[in-house]
């Protein structure tokens, strides 16, 4: 049975549950960020402190910029070790998946976690949940799982076991999605969850600068060829969008993770609103969109892009070229706007 989020009792119930199980997997998505990794690593720490079996599985890489948070270098690649990510998987009791919304987000692990008899748990912002768990804790108002993940330790009868380890781990998501504290940190719970863990040791400004100032000779000068050769700014449409084909990936020797967070440089001008950010990949292009404050870019994510999100944040692909996949956003743009109740 499906439990929605009604705060106490499903924490309640997930308390329940990891008491209950010794062996227990943590899933995360595809392509990883700070908030999955951060998420997985403090619940792992916590639950590890309980004497609990515990592995993270993740379907592929994490950037090297996370490789920082105690036992990274443990989290099991799907890709790389997929007999020991099944076997966790037959044996485990209890599975939590956190930080995605559908199982289609954990590709090839989905064919085994639908076999599982296990306890499933999610945990998780994102809109949207589709149900195939047994106990969903998901709230989209929060800023990260890795707030849920805090709140959820903060609310059971073990929270004396929040270490400055767990903590790091945890701000390291919440920093993630909240770009330290500039978007989806309207609610004051969330500076009470980050008082928590400044108070269980997390030195702020040091978490900080291992997300965010980790920046290659290589990748700086990536994003100043993209600002200043590939952004394409209509002030009239409070919209701004940045492209990278791959021939400019060839030549500034792109990796895995580089262009993480350029498509919020946009939102720094005046008055843009909108922001997207067009990859070209082997066989399709890779969207990310932002947008500011109550305006809504997730919804032509869904509808033209096949893809989704928060309403500040979402992402999408497209099979066709870069140069048509560009205009066909731009096509999409006063729609975008009308249904924004913009007037330009
Ligand atoms: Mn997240």
């Amino acid at each position: 049975m499906t439990t929605n989020h009604k705060h106490k009792a499903v924490f309640e119930a997930i308390n329940l549950a990891y008491k209950q199980f010794d062996n227990i997997a943590i899933i995360i998505h595809v392509n990883p960020d700070g908030d999955a990794v951060g998420s997985a690593l403090g619940l792992f720490h916590f639950l590890k402190k309980m004497k609990k079996n515990v592995s993270i599985i993740a379907p592929n890489d994490f950037p090297d910029f996370l490789s920082w948070m105690i036992a990274s270098n443990e989290i099991i690649r799907y890709n790389r070790q997929t007999e020991k990510a099944v076997q966790i998987i037959e044996n485990a009791d209890l599975i939590f998946f956190l930080d995605f919304n559908d199982i289609d987000r954990v590709p090839k692990i989905d064919q085994h976690v639908k076999q599982s008899k296990a306890v499933k748990i999610l945990i998780d912002h994102h809109p949207n949940p589709t149900d195939f768990v047994d106990i969903m804790l998901s709230e989209i108002e929060v800023s990260s799982t890795a707030e849920l993940v805090c709140d959820l330790i903060l609310n059971s009868n073990e929270k004396i076991l929040l270490d400055k380890t767990i903590a790091e781990c945890l701000f390291a998501g919440i920093l993630t999605d909240t770009i330290s504290f500039t978007v989806n940190s309207h609610r004051p719970r969330t500076f009470q969850i980050a008082s928590e863990l400044m108070i269980a040791g997390v030195d702020r400004d040091d978490v900080h600068d291992k997300i965010f100032n980790n920046f290659s000779e290589q990748r700086m000068r990536l994003l100043g060829h993209i600002l200043n050769n590939r952004m394409n700014v209509m002030p009239g449409y409070k919209t701004a969008y940045l492209y990278l084909t791959k021939e400019d990936q060839k030549q500034y020797s792109f990796a895995m993770g580089d262009s993480e967070g350029f498509v919020n440089y946009p939102l720094s001008i005046k008055g843009i609103v909108f922001s997207a950010f067009f990859m070209e990949k082997n066989d399709h292009i890779k969207i990310s969109f932002r947008s500011k404050g109550k305006n809504k870019i997730n919804e032509i994510a869904v509808k033209y892009f096949d893809g989704g999100g928060h309403r500040n944040a979402a992402g999408g692909e497209s099979k066709d070229s870069l140069e048509k996949t560009i205009d066909n956003f731009v096509k999409r743009i006063p729609e975008l706007l009308k249904s924004n109740d913009i007037h330009v």
